[in-house]
C-alpha cells in the first residue's frame, strides 16, 4: 500500500477545480417521490443485490441535501458533481427539488456540475432503442431550461461503459440482460445521446460541457502473443470504445460495422466537440487470453467465452472491493490519452476517483488519495492538461449490486439512522484544500 508521505502535497494550478462526486440513486432516496427506473425494477429481483437492499431511502439526500450543502461548504470544496435523476426529473415536482438544491450550492459558494445520466434509466426505457437517445435530449431540455440560469458546467453520461457491459453484456447490473457482444447498440445509442445532449446544451448557450468516461491502463498478463492480444482487445473495450467516437468521430478497430443505424452520419453527432474530457480513474487492469474458464474481476464473474481474461495484478494492496492500489496507473493512463490523441484531447478532468474502506478513521483512503493526487501531479508535470479532480464520494451510499457493504465516502453514513460523521480523510482532504488555497 502506498502510504501518505506526510510531505505537503505539491501545488496544482490556480483555478483547479476541486470537487466530490455523487449520483442520485445512490443518495437521493425519496423513491416514492419520482418514477421508478430500471434499478428499483432489479433491486426488487430477489439476488440482485448482494445485502438484498435497495436505494429507496440510500443517504435521504433528498430531504438531507442542507446538511450535505453545508458538509460541502465545510471540506472546501469549489465544485460539486452531482447527477440528476431522470425518472424524478419527468416526475411532477422533480426539477423542484434540483433547483432547491443549486440555490444551495450557490449560496454556499460551491459550483453545481451536474451528470445528466448516471445510469438510472426510467423504467419502461431501453437504450437498445435509438428513440432513447432522442427522449434524453428531452430530458437534457427540460433540465437546461430550468437550471441553465446557474449551471454553467455539464457532464452528459456517466461511465457509459460500465452501463452498457455491467448491465447489458454481463448482466450484473441494472437491467440485467447478459448479451454479451450483442449489446452493442447499447453502446451506440448512449453514445449518440451524448452527442444529442451536447448539441442540446449548445442551443441553450452552455460552453463548458464533458462526458464522464470510465478509464485505467490495461496490462497484458504476459509478454506471449495471446496475452497480448487479449490486452489489446480489452483496451479497445475500455478505452477507445466511447473515447474515440467522441474524439475521433470514428469506432476503432471495425466496431462501427457492428453498430445500428446510419452510423456515419451518428458519429457526426456523438464527435460534436466537447470542452474538457471527464476520466473515472479507479485501477489498471491486467488482462490476458481466455482461460476456458470464468475469470473474476472485483466479485465480477467474467464468462469464459469472451476473448479474453481478467488475471490478478499481483504485490499490490486491495481496497476492501478488492481493487488493486496503483496511483502510478494514473499517469500513465493520462500521458497515454496524450500520447494516443494529441490535439483532438480537449483538457481533462478528473470526474471519478476513490477507494472502498471500513472506518472512521481510514488512513487507508488519506494514503490513497494522496498517492493519486501526486500522481495526477507527475502528469501535469509531463505536460497533460487537468483541470480539476473530483473525489469518488461524498457520502458512503448504495454501490450498487454491492448494495451498502462498500464504503467510498469521505462521510461516513449511518445507513440505520442516516447520521452522517465526518471520517479522517474528510478532515485531510479539507486541510489539502486550504493548503492549496
Ligand atoms: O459508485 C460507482 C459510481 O457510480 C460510478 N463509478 C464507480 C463508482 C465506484 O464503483
Amino acid at each position: 500500500m502506498a502510504t501518505d508521505t506526510g510531505d505537503p502535497l505539491p501545488r496544482f494550478p490556480a483555478g483547479f477545480l476541486w470537487g466530490v462526486s455523487t449520483s442520485a440513486h445512490q443518495i437521493e432516496g425519496a423513491a416514492e417521490l419520482r418514477g421508478p427506473s430500471v434499478w428499483d425494477v432489479f433491486t426488487a429481483e430477489p439476488g440482485r443485490v448482494k445485502d438484498g437492499s435497495t436505494a429507496a431511502v440510500a443517504c435521504d439526500h433528498y430531504h438531507r441535501y442542507p446538511e450535505d450543502v453545508a458538509l460541502l461548504a465545510g471540506l472546501g470544496v469549489n465544485a460539486y458533481r452531482f447527477s440528476v435523476s431522470w425518472p424524478r426529473v419527468a416526475s411532477p415536482g422533480g426539477l423542484d427539488f434540483y433547483d432547491r438544491l443549486v440555490d444551495e450550492l450557490c449560496a454556499a459558494g460551491v459550483r453545481p456540475v451536474p451528470t445528466l445520466f448516471h445510469w438510472d434509466l426510467p423504467a419502461g426505457l431501453d437504450w437498445l432503442e435509438r428513440d432513447t437517445a432522442a427522449r434524453f435530449a428531452d430530458h437534457v431540455t427540460a433540465v437546461a431550461d430550468r437550471l441553465g440560469d446557474r449551471v454553467t458546467k455539464w457532464i452528459t453520461l456517466n461511465e457509459p461503459a460500465e452501463h452498457t457491459l455491467l448491465g447489458h453484456a454481463l448482466g450484473a447490473h441494472a437491467p440485467g440482460r447478459r448479451l454479451l457482444f450483442d449489446a452493442l447498440p447499447v453502446a451506440h445509442h448512449q453514445l449518440l445521446a451524448h452527442g444529442l445532449a451536447v448539441r442540446t446544451l449548445r442551443a441553450a448557450g452552455a460552453r463548458d460541457i464533458g462526458i464522464a468516461n470510465s478509464h485505467g491502463p490495461t496490462w497484458p498478463a504476459s509478454a506471449d502473443p495471446d496475452d497480448v492480444a487479449a490486452a489489446g482487445f480489452y483496451d479497445t473495450l475500455l478505452n477507445r470504445l466511447f473515447a474515440e467516437p467522441v474524439l475521433l468521430g470514428a469506432y476503432p478497430d471495425g466496431l462501427g460495422e457492428l453498430m445500428p443505424g446510419d452510423v456515419a452520419a451518428d458519429l457526426r453527432v456523438i464527435a460534436e466537440p466537447l470542452d474538457w474530457y471527464g476520466v473515472n480513474y479507479y485501477a489498471p487492469t491486467r488482462v490476458g487470453a481466455p482461460l476456458g474458464t470464468r475469470s473474476e474481476f472485483g466479485g465480477l464473474a467474467i464468462p469464459a467465452e469472451l476473448p479474453f481474461s481478467i488475471r490478478e495484478i499481483e504485490g499490490r494492496a486491495l481496497t476492501d472491493f478488492g481493487w488493486p492500489v496503483v496511483p502510478e496507473g494514473l499517469t500513465e493512463l493520462l500521458c497515454g490519452f496524450r500520447d494516443r490523441y494529441g490535439d483532438r484531447l480537449p483538457p481533462i478532468v478528473i470526474t471519478e476517483n476513490g477507494c472502498s474502506y471500513e472506518g472512521l478513521d481510514d488512513q487507508e483512503r488519506i494514503a490513497y488519495l494522496d498517492a493519486h493526487l501526486r500522481a495526477l501531479h507527475a502528469a501535469l508535470e509531463a505536460g497533460v492538461d487537468v483541470r480539476g479532480y473530483f473525489v469518488w464520494s461524498l457520502l458512503d451510499n448504495f454501490e450498487w449490486a454491492e448494495g451498502y457493504a462498500r464504503r467510498f465516502g469521505l462521510v461516513h453514513v449511518d445507513h440505520d439512522t442516516l447520521e452522517r460523521t465526518p471520517k479522517a480523510s474528510y478532515r485531510w482532504f479539507r486541510d489539502v484544500l486550504r493548503a492549496q488555497g
